[in-house]
């Protein structure tokens, strides 16, 4: 398989309504998309960071730098036997995982479509309809978010993730645990605490929630580990893990029971599916978190999620819920049941709306082999 270009967008999208974090708020949002040409095929990735470093240190900025003066340079022109050669050729980049999932999974729908089968199936998927849940933006107050709860929980959805922060979380969960007794409901605080709030994560306890996702700082795993061992609600990691040696560590020291996998936050497809494979095999059930990606980072995860590890439902939801138009076709539909049933055509099994692309890009660059960069 031969890299014979590599080209990067930023596109502008708006998302249907803002969403609020414990970090911040966003609505317009900047993503880069990558495109790689090998052997005739076009295959696309995208580059999940945020607008601010604020989720982690990544953003669009750092991850077009990177990507254009590290990544593309690097890799066009080389001949690779598959996708999963990529992270060997980019270990001497430290961090910066986003943006070079970007390009990986560019290069893995590529593989795919020269394969001729679908992405799921090279990745070794066996899932072949995925559970999906939401993941709820903090609101004003308790009420507009349990209606907001109940409106999801009519699409079928089949987990509520909600996302709380100092001042904003035992009251908005107890009104929505009231409201629905029987629900799988979750919290995620972004790393909104710190081991002082002990005694107030512990009366989250008493709401029987599948998880409590990220309470503690962004970087420590090790403060995970006393908080797991004060609560009964199982810890779920997501900013702390970057890779499997990561997610082996805070299995051993118990400082979660539960991990969620974000494709860029992991470096791409290759990290992610030996990190479900790890966590399987020390009964460490996984899913797939969300990024507000556009519909080719969802195709990605819907991929992704069809790996035997993923136990749990996703954030992986309807086009729909975030955008008026996406940039694929068909838009990521979910069923009744919440589920999504993953495409069977060759490659990510969503033709990417090269028109409406077009006209969201705001910059560009191309790098072709056997050519200098512009
Ligand atoms: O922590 O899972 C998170 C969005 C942006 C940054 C971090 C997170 C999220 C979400 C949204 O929870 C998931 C989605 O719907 O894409
Ligand atoms: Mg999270």
């Amino acid at each position: 398989m031969k890299i014979e270009s590599i080209e990067l967008r930023e596109i502008h999208m708006r998302l249907k309504s803002p969403f609020e974090t414990s970090f911040g708020t966003v609505q317009d949002r900047r993503i880069v998309l990558v495109e790689v040409v090998a052997n005739g095929a076009r295959g696309w990735g995208e580059v999940t960071c945020g607008e601010t470093p604020s989720y982690n240190a990544e953003t669009t900025d750092t991850a077009w730098q990177i990507l254009s003066d590290f990544v593309a340079p690097n890799l066009v022109g080389r001949t690779l036997s598959a996708a999963s050669e990529l992270p060997a050729l980019l270990s001497h980049i430290r961090g910066h995982e986003m943006a070079k999932s970007g390009v990986e999974n560019a290069l893995w729908d590529a593989e795919s479509q020269i394969k001729g089968l679908p992405l799921y199936k090279l990745l070794g998927g066996t899932i072949e309809e995925i559970a999906c849940g939401v993941s709820l933006g903090i609101r004003e107050n308790p009420a507009s978010l349990v209606k907001r709860v109940s409106e999801e929980l009519q699409s079928g959805y089949q987990r509520i993730k909600l996302k709380i922060k100092p001042g904003k979380d035992y009251e908005f969960v107890s009104a929505v645990r009231k409201e629905f007794p029987q629900i799988r409901l979750s919290v995620d605080a972004n790393s909104a605490y710190t081991l002082e709030d002990v005694a107030l994560l512990k009366r989250l306890d008493e709401f029987d929630l599948l998880m409590m996702e990220q309470p503690l700082n962004w970087d420590d795993i090790y403060a995970h580990s006393k908080l797991q061992a004060q609560i009964k609600t199982a810890i779920c990691l997501d900013e702390c893990i970057h890779n499997t040696r990561h997610a082996l560590t805070a299995i051993e020291l118990k400082a979660c029971r539960i991990i969620n996998i974000k494709l860029g936050r992991v470096s791409g497809h290759t990290e992610a599916r030996l990190m479900q494979d790890a966590c399987r095999s020390h009964g460490i059930p996984v899913w797939c978190g969300g990024m507000l990606e556009s519909g080719i980072g969802r195709a990605h995860n819907i991929a992704m999620s069809t790996l035997a590890g993923f136990s749990l439902p996703g954030d992986v939801s309807a086009s729909e819920r975030y955008w008026n138009d996406d940039i694929i076709s068909p838009v990521v539909e979910v069923t009744p049941k919440g589920t999504i049933k993953v495409p069977n055509t060759p490659g990510l099994g969503y033709a990417v709306n090269r028109d409406l692309v077009e006209k969201l890009t705001v910059r560009r660059n191309i790098w072709i082999a056997g050519r200098a960069a512009k």
